[in-house]
Order: C-alpha cells, then sequence, then structure tokens
C-alpha cells in the first residue's frame, strides 16, 4: 500500500468500558491503550464512552500528557447498543434520556478541553410508530439544540456519521448528512465519513468523498470487512489521497474488529503494515 500524503493527525479507537459494540478494540484498558498507541506511532486516541458520568476527566488528561496523545473525539454509539437510548426512540422518556445523555458528552468534551462528539447509532432507527420522516425532524431538533449548548458551554462540535442500513436507515450516505447538517442550522456540526459504511452505501465512495470534502470533519478508517485497512477490498490509499489531496486535516481514527486473532495486542498488530505505509515508525 502506498499512501502518498502525510498523515497528520492519525487515532485509534477504543473503548473505555467493556461493551457490546464490537467494532472498537481495547475495551476497559484505557491506560494500556494510550501506553500502546503511543509506542505505536499515533497522534491520538478515539474514545468509544458509553456514560460519561463513569469517566475521570482528569485522569484521561494525566493519559494524554504522559503519553502526548490527543483525544480525536468521543464515540456515543454504546448508549444505543448498550442500553438502548435513543434520539428517535416512540417512548418520549427513552428520547430524553438519550438526549440528556448525549449533554453528558458533550460536558466531558467540554472537560477535555473541547474534543469533538460523534452522533452515530445514537440517532437508533425508524419503527411504525417513528417513520423516517419524523425521525430525521427529531433528529434535527436535537443536533439544533446540541450543537448550540456544546458551542455555549465550549465544548467541541458534533460529528454525524452516515452508517450503513443494516445498522440503521437514517442518514447512510454523506450527501444525506450533509443536507441533515444544513436543516440543523450548520454551525458546530460537521460530517463523519467512515470507509466502512461508504463502502456500503454510496454508489461512488471516491466521488462522495471528492464532493463532500469541504464538509467533512472527521475520517474513519476500516476496510471493506472492517479489519485493519490492507485487510480487504477497499483502496484506502486512494480514499485517503482523495480526501486529503482536496485539503482535509481533520483527525482519520482506524476504527477496525479486534481480530484476526481476537485479542486486543493484535489489532494494534495489525495496523502496523498501514502505519508503515503512511510512514510512521514505533
Ligand atoms: C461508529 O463509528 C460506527 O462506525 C458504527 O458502526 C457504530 O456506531
Ligand atoms: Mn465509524
Amino acid at each position: 500500500m502506498t499512501i502518498a500524503p502525510n498523515i497528520p493527525r492519525l487515532a485509534f479507537v477504543v473503548s473505555a468500558r467493556p461493551t457490546g459494540f464490537a467494532s472498537v478494540a481495547a475495551a476497559g484498558h484505557v491506560d494500556e491503550a494510550f501506553a500502546m498507541l503511543s509506542r505505536f506511532g499515533y497522534d491520538g486516541i478515539e474514545l468509544a464512552i458509553r456514560r460519561p458520568r463513569e469517566i475521570d476527566a482528569e485522569h484521561i488528561r494525566m493519559l494524554v500528557r504522559t503519553h502526548s496523545l490527543d483525544v480525536a473525539a468521543i464515540g456515543t454509539g454504546q448508549a444505543y447498543v448498550d442500553e438502548g437510548l435513543s434520539l428517535t426512540h416512540p417512548d418520549a422518556e427513552i428520547r430524553r434520556q438519550a438526549f440528556e445523555r448525549l449533554v453528558e458528552h458533550v460536558d466531558l468534551s467540554r472537560a477535555l478541553g473541547g474534543v469533538p462528539v460523534i452522533i452515530g447509532l445514537i440517532r437508533g432507527r425508524s419503527s411504525v410508530e417513528v417513520p423516517l420522516g419524523r425521525c430525521l425532524d427529531l433528529l434535527r431538533g436535537a443536533l439544533g439544540d446540541l450543537a448550540s449548548r456544546a458551542k455555549a458551554v465550549g465544548a467541541g462540535p458534533l460529528f454525524v456519521e452516515p452508517i450503513n442500513r443494516y445498522e440503521t436507515d437514517i442518514v447512510p450516505t454523506l450527501d444525506e448528512a450533509t443536507r441533515l447538517l444544513d436543516a440543523a442550522g450548520g454551525t458546530h456540526l460537521g460530517v463523519l465519513a467512515d470507509l466502512f459504511h461508504m463502502n456500503i452505501e454510496e454508489a461512488d465512495p471516491l466521488g462522495a468523498l471528492a464532493t463532500h470534502a469541504s464538509r467533512i470533519a472527521h475520517f474513519h478508517l476500516a476496510d471493506s470487512n472492517r479489519w485493519a485497512p490492507g485487510f480487504g477490498h477497499i483502496d484506502v490509499a486512494r480514499s485517503m489521497e482523495t480526501l486529503y489531496g482536496r485539503g482535509f486535516s481533520g483527525w482519520a481514527s482506524v476504527e477496525c474488529l479486534p481480530r484476526p486473532p481476537d485479542t486486543m495486542e493484535a489489532a494494534y498488530r495489525i495496523v502496523r503494515p498501514f502505519l508503515d505505509a503512511v510512514g510512521r515508525k514505533p
């Protein structure tokens, strides 16, 4: 794999606690993850966090200082995967709890110096009670409110991640994400492009990256099978060239399954050829 552009900010996604969400490694071993990722040559760590109140922000800040590894973003989907909270749930009380949980994520973002907060699976999915159009209305309202709040308190922006149809039917493409952001007011909001989801949903993934490059604020790297870049059939190098060649300067976070084999350390090791290709030495 040859990748021309220098990647200024490369991170790896880990879960702060054990989770049912399979696509993140290092569940529950945050201290070790910081140390290993730093050794491997990463610039940052992306933290998937179910309950922000369980997280000691001062401890995370200490790890950031100790390992010179920034927090690239906070993922929120575990509140949906592990607890069923969603912004489009038929029960208004559950929708309220999902919103309040995201307020906690926003508060943690502020405590960590304004890192972005990702709106992925916590948007939920449509149902007979809440059809797609109503879901989009609910999501637009929640995003507008959360973004205003995040901006007011000095927290980071919210990044909406298009996700494939097997996980949600709300906002599967970059095009739909940009339209949702425009409808929600546009400020303190960005789009997260995830190559794994794009490979399923975009008619022309490279074209979509090119068209929406100016709106893409964050990048998730995985191959077609959600293994590390280079282990499936996505042309990850070309995808990166397409985005970076258009001035993208945000974080790219590797978000891959912790296999093969099924250990956290192996998950880091299989990323090694990719790190070599982008000029990172341990
Ligand atoms: C998270 O970044 C993701 O890609 C989804 O599959 C689940 O939230
Ligand atoms: Mn992702």
